[in-house]
């Protein structure tokens, strides 16, 4: 079994502790983290796939969840790496009614690593809320929001419209993200950004950033 593999089991198996040292042993050994971060990411596509399936439950997401956080605690700091000056701020959040926070983390994590001081507002965020952040910090430009579920994508819309009805629609470019989102669905909330992995939603918030600079 590869160090990946070893890693993806134990996230599998809800090992938490054992995730962690086998990731410190695999980036000690000479992997990239970007290397383990795909292969942590492929490992939570394959337990969605057995859950879809049947073979296995909530629960079992749920431990796997909880494992693969710990593991993301022990590779963020070779991620992310020292960052100086803040380039801005970027609001982010997962929309409301919806629970999954893995991608979102990921994609502060890796925002925060081309240089934004990131405001996470957690999960299941309602639009007051975004609203409340957007006022508190009138500097910042870039806003995200993180949909996993096909049953919570228009509450991102929702959401959308609470902030023209609050007349802060303006004040921020909006990504949107997650797995079930598209473009088009983006384009068709009127959102302004779309990125499909973490990596991409860094470069997008960056580019959003200077839109409205
Ligand atoms: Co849930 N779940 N889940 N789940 N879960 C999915 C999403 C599902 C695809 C599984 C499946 O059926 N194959 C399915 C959704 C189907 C659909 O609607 N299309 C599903 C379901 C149905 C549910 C429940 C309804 C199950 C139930 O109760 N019957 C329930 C809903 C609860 C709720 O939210 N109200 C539920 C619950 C849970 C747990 C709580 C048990 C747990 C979440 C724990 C947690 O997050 N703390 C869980 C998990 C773990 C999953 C899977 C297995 C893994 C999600 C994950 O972390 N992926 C997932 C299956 C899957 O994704 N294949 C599944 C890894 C993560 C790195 O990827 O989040 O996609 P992802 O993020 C990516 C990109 O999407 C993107 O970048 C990230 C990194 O590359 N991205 C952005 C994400 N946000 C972005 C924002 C951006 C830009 C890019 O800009 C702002």
């Amino acid at each position: 079994m590869s160090k990946i593999q070893e890693i993806g089991a134990a996230i599998e198996s809800g090992k938490g502790k054992n995730v962690q040292d086998l990731i410190g042993a695999a980036i000690g050994g000479g992997l990239k983290p970007m290397e383990v971060l795909q292969g942590m990411i492929d490992t939570m596509g394959a337990v969605g796939e057995k859950f879809k399936d049947g073979q296995i439950y909530v629960p079992e997401m749920l431990i796997a969840a909880r494992a693969m956080k710990k593991g993301l605690e022990t590779l963020k700091p070779h991620l992310v790496g020292e960052t100086g000056a803040t380039i801005g701020k970027f609001i982010i959040g997962t929309v409301a009614g919806d629970l999954h926070d893995i991608g979102k983390n990921l994609v502060a994590m890796m925002v925060e690593s081309q240089g934004f001081e990131v405001i996470d507002l957690g999960v299941d965020v309602k639009a007051e809320k975004f609203i409340e952040a957007i006022k508190a910090n009138p500097d910042c430009k870039v806003l995200g929001i993180s949909a996993l579920l096909t049953t919570t994508m228009p509450a991102v819309k929702e959401t959308l419209n609470a902030f023209v009805a609050a007349g802060v629609r303006n004040q921020v470019k909006v990504m949107v993200g997650g797995a079930p989102v598209t473009q088009g669905f983006v384009d068709s909330i009127g959102a302004d950004g779309f990125a499909a992995d973490a990596a991409t939603a860094a470069s997008k918030a960056k580019e959003l950033n200077k839109r409205l600079n």
